[in-house]
């Protein structure tokens, strides 16, 4: 048996290797795999949302290696928005201004970029309630918190303890906890050890952090420290399993070295089920341990248009071995990727890169193997579970490296298979196949809206493609990022749409719009602005120096700037352009720019305040204007500010219309 299956990984791994011999050959025209020519007739129709008309979900995507979510449409596949995250964007001034700076600080200084995997709607009773979107940094651990009032990240926790924030941000059934749990295992806290010290000194973090239900804000509750695997992906449990967290591991050889051979030799890795409601428990029992930590806390506020940035020194940790009954590992063949509980609650789903089975373990049976006590051994303290007592069901041989699966409303499951490239759809309880579709090519995750809660809205599964190949015209070396609609109404899946996407998508999330449409902000109050260098009316505008640094307080309006003349600024000034948006209306941004500002523009929504740092390096007179077109007179809408050598005795003096002395 064991021999059967190491053949049949052997097999897998000789398909991938395959496989990407196939992917790098594959420039010269791979035209016959296309489905370009054989839609059904109407598809076209059910994608086709008239000028003017609006889609009926809105697609969150991951953007993976450009660190942001992007926004689509469905089922028209129409890019709205990308919001900036954890990386710097340029167009929105996000990094770039004073006010966004805090939200990219973590404990190693500004960092203004990450790798953005897994979005994660909150919910309600299980349900997707469209007032958040969560998604994990890897790179440097973090998890941030997107506002889908504005569309825009109001908070961003740094993840101590941790080294590739993946097993992140997957939410319990009402957004009481997002998890983070770390891929690579590191020495906590960290130090200096040899890497051969692995074994000893290495263990991995799994994090819980506690969402506060009104304000949404996050803070890290506690760690369970365990054993040193590398943790993967998570889920929640629903119904009867709320209350637990399933993290898939692999590496349970615990190697550090060549992992694509050395973490592939047992034929058995890990899911750990983490008993939330229990860690409570021991934490108010005064079990967990104050271990010393450093990690950043970044919050933006609507109120003052700005963000701060809080460094937090130390985390509660749980130590399993001293916490019976806290986490539980159930053996999961082979190099377990994604792991999905069933919309029930009941079943665990389980995606072994290498197994040519999906196994789903059964929660009921969990809870009475772990009551039982029906072990085979432990590591470090943890208790593993007999893999007969927990196995709730396989689907046999349905595909090649099956990675994620998704759930709709009618009991189906939708698996992505990425060597073979396809969907598959199975029944969950009878794990008889009903339906296979291709996707082009190498699928990644998938997504059904609302496919990873206790109620799934169904209709449509986004394939979220690693290759595009021959699906699009070329754009040189780079080809365009991948996502593919299918139509889940029917017995058969049905494909109906290619669109592409903006950086690498790996997991999708998607929401009926008419959650997320009424909650909508469409400006600031002004009278709410309480950002402390807000001009909030025209008479209120002034320039003020101290010392070296210029606090310019500006105005916007349709169409000028006050003031739009500033004289008296020098070499070697710090300017600080605070401008303020007076408009009270929706979709009236301004922009401003300066020429030789060592930074983006700013884009200033109606009632807010932004601020623009420049520090001339040369003299004379320097032009700035709004740089979003923002009525018949934008083209007026400029200024002039003027630059004095850094000796001159130029007085300081600003206008607008009639010049005036001031000072
Ligand atoms: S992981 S496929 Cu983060 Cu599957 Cu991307
Ligand atoms: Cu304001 Cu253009």
């Amino acid at each position: 048996m064991k021999n059967q299956s190491n053949q049949l990984s052997n097999l897998v791994l000789a398909a991938m290797a395959g496989l990407v011999l196939v992917l790098s050959s594959c420039g010269q025209g791979n035209k016959g795999a296309t489905t370009g020519g054989t839609l059904g007739g109407n598809a076209a129709q059910k994608t086709y949302i008239a000028p003017g008309a609006l889609d009926e979900f809105y697609l969150f995507t991951s953007g993976g290696f450009s660190g942001q979510i992007g926004v689509y449409g469905l089922p028209s596949g129409r890019l709205f928005k990308q919001i900036p995250v954890f990386s710097v964007d340029a167009e929105k001034a996000y990094g770039f201004n004073e006010e966004t700076k805090p939200m990219l600080q973590t404990s190693h200084g500004f960092v203004p970029w990450d790798d953005s995997h897994h979005p994660a709607l909150s919910q309600t009773n299980g349900e997707t309630d469209g007032r958040w979107i969560f998604i994990n940094g890897n790179n440097t651990p973090r998890v941030a918190r997107v506002d889908l009032s504005t569309f825009e990240t109001a908070e961003i926790l740094e993840i101590p303890n941790s080294g590739g924030n993946h097993s992140s941000p997957y939410l319990t059934m009402n957004t009481e906890y997002v998890v983070a749990g770390t891929r690579f295992s590191v020495p906590i806290p960290q130090k200096d050890v040899p890497i051969s010290s692995y074994g000893e000194n290495f263990k991995g973090a799994l994090s819980f952090i506690k969402v506060d239900p009104n304000s949404g804000h996050m803070n890290i509750e506690f760690q369970v420290l365990m054993p040193g695997l590398d943790f993967d992906l998570a889920s929640s449990g629903k119904g009867p399993s709320h209350g637990w967290t399933f993290f898939t591991s692999y590496n349970s050889e615990q190697k550090n070295s060549l992992l694509e051979v050395n973490a592939s030799q047992n034929d058995k890795d890990f899911v750990a089920a983490v008993n939330w409601k229990k860690a409570e428990e021991y934490l108010k029992a005064g079990k967990a341990k104050d271990y010393p930590a450093n990690y950043m806390h970044n919050v933006y506020s609507d109120e003052t248009h700005s963000a701060t940035s809080t460094a937090v020194k130390s985390v509660k940790v749980l130590i399993p071995s001293e916490c019976p009954g806290l986490v539980y590992l159930l053996p999961t063949p082979k190099s377990p990727h994604g792991v999905d509980v069933d919309p029930t609650g009941e079943y665990v789903v389980c995606s072994g890169k290498l197994s040519a089975d999906i196994t789903a373990h059964s929660f009921s049976k969990m809870l009475k193997a772990a009551e039982a006590k029906e072990f085979d051994g432990d590591i470090g303290g943890v208790p593993i579970l007999k893999f007969e007592s927990v196995l709730g069901g396989t689907v046999k041989e349905p595909g090649l490296g099956p990675l994620h699966t998704e759930f709709d409303a009618n009991g189906n499951a939708y698996t992505s298979f990425f060597i073979s490239s396809e969907i598959v759809k199975w029944k969950v309880g009878t794990w008889e196949v009903i339906d296979r579709q291709p996707t082009y090519y190498s699928i990644g995750h998938l997504c059904v809206p609302g496919g990873n809660s206790a109620k799934p809205e169904g209709k449509y599964v986004i394939a979220l493609n690693k290759i595009t190949k021959d699906r699009y015209l070329p754009t040189g070396p780079e080809l365009t990022q991948s996502a593919q609609l299918y139509s889940i109404d029917g017995d058969k899946m049905e494909l109906l749409l290619d669109f592409p996407t903006v950086g690498e998508p790996h997991y999708a999330q998607a929401i009926s719009a008419s959650r997320v449409v009424p909650k909508q902000k469409q400006f600031f109050k002004l009278s709410d602005n309480k950002h402390k260098y807000a001009a909030l009316s025209e008479k209120d505008t002034k320039v003020v120096r101290e010392g070296n640094n210029v606090h310019v307080y500006m105005t916007m309006i349709r169409s000028h700037f006050a003031p739009d003349n500033i004289e008296g600024v020098k070499v070697g000034d710090k300017v600080y352009f605070h401008v303020t948006n007076l408009e009270q209306d929706f979709d009236v941004p301004h922009g401003f720019a300066v020429l030789g500002a060592n930074t983006s523009e700013i884009l200033v929504m109606p009632g807010q305040t932004e601020t623009l740092v420049y520090e001339p390096r040369q003299e004379g007179v320097f032009p700035f204007y709004c740089t979003d077109f923002c009525s018949a007179l934008h083209q007026e809408m400029q200024g002039y500010v003027r630059v004095s050598p850094a000796s001159s005795a130029t007085a300081l003096k600003w206008w607008l219309g009639e010049e005036k002395q001031v000072q």
